[in-house]
């Protein structure tokens, strides 16, 4: 498939200067940015049949973690924000699974979107993982499956919403709850978080929906998903730089394997 098989450009001017300021200025000033009806209804179907055809492949993970995705601090107590656990549970392929043919993987590679998407988030350029598994991601969540309160490592994510669930698995967030490059945790913020304290923003995503986030200050969660329709969600993950592989320590909590 072409870019203009995968992608709405009557829709979404991807080259134009003036729509990527608009959309630069949009993820900026509130942290996400939502493109409704981004991929064409053919690109939405291939991609839900090859994740449907590979989800008994998937890697199933079950964990506890805290907001922080830290060890804990144990001259903390286990109630402390710091250290507090939630519960996330997913379905994972990695890029080695995903089809040469498939439409993710000409838009991943696609010069004029890799484009686009540096010029929204501010960066010269935009490079593919170095190890074989990060790049393109598809997550399952089936009935009950969630992802639990969390702030991201990296600076910003890219995703694809391919299928809704029936219920549930609602995207929500706090904006700047944290500075992390200034180690400020805001201990107090996300304890309101947590404890309910807080009412978070939902971001409105539909099947076919791209999303630009900046979650590395902004905490955030999937709630679960519930009935018969797997929630299913491209990550397409980028570096700033060339030759940057995922740590060995997380790929094996994401994939099971190196
Ligand atoms: O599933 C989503 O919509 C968000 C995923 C996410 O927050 C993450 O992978 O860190
Ligand atoms: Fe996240």
């Amino acid at each position: 498939m072409q870019l203009s098989d995968i992608v709405s450009l009557a829709d979404y001017p991807i080259e134009e200067p003036h729509f990527r300021q608009l959309c630069k200025q949009q993820l900026d000033s509130v942290g996400a940015l939502v493109m409704p009806g981004f991929l064409t209804p053919a690109a939405i179907a291939a991609v839900a049949g090859e994740g449907r055809s590979k989800q008994s492949q998937a890697y199933y993970t079950r964990d506890q973690h805290n907001i922080y995705l830290k060890e804990p601090d144990p001259a903390l107590p286990a109630q402390h924000p710091r250290n507090r656990l939630v519960n996330s549970s997913k379905g994972c392929i990695t890029d080695d699974q995903i089809d040469g043919d498939s439409p993710l993987r000409a838009l991943y590679d696609d010069g004029l979107f890799r484009s686009f998407l540096a010029a929204v988030l501010g960066e010269d350029q935009l490079y593919p993982y170095a190890d074989p598994l990060s790049s393109i991601n598809l997550h399952y969540a089936a009935d009950g499956q969630e992802l639990g309160w969390h702030f991201d490592n990296s600076s910003f994510a890219i995703t694809l919403l391919i299928q809704k669930p029936e219920q549930g698995g609602q995207f929500e967030y706090v904006e700047a709850m944290r500075d992390a490059d200034r180690g400020e945790m805001n201990f107090a913020g996300v304890q309101q978080v947590l404890d309910g304290e807080i009412r978070p923003k939902v971001l409105d995503i539909q099947a076919g929906s791209l999303v630009m986030f900046r979650g590395r200050n902004a905490i955030h969660r999937v709630t679960p998903a519930w009935g018969d329709l797997t929630r299913m969600l491209v990550v397409l993950a980028y570096n700033s730089a060339p030759g940057i592989a995922l740590s060995e320590s997380a790929r094996m909590t994401f994939y099971g394997r190196l």
